[in-house]
């Protein structure tokens, strides 16, 4: 009896499992293999150390409801409000330094090799 329903059944839940998945993509898309993501959140970078290989790009996300930065030697993410983020590409091995235009005592570091 249930069986003959249960084919519907489980087409109506993949429909609305991928309804969901579509809303929920934005939050938990996995970041590409060269892309590094530091988040920007109760006025800390986090993770505010991280190394990278040279060629690979970090992605600056601000969760903060107030703007911030990543402002570095040669590189500036510009004014990130809630939710916006800049994508910062290190072709360079090196030490990169940055900090929040707006409030500099938030620093962090990407190390390039
Ligand atoms: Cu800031």
């Amino acid at each position: 009896m249930t069986s003959s329903t249960s084919g519907a059944g489980s087409a109506a839940w993949s429909r609305r499992s991928f309804f969901l998945a579509c809303l929920a993509a934005p939050f938990v898309r996995p970041a590409r293999a060269d892309e590094t993501i530091v988040e920007i959140h109760q006025f800390k970078f986090a993770p505010a150390d991280i190394s990278i290989a040279a060629g690979g790009s970090v992605a600056f996300v601000n969760l903060d409801l107030v703007p911030h930065s990543a402002t570095g030697d040669g590189f500036d993410t510009g004014t990130l409000r809630k939710d916006e983020r800049a994508v910062v590409r290190f072709s360079k091995a090196g030490e990169f330094p940055y900090l929040c235009k707006f409030h500099r005592h938030m620093t962090g570091r990407v190390v390039v090799t």
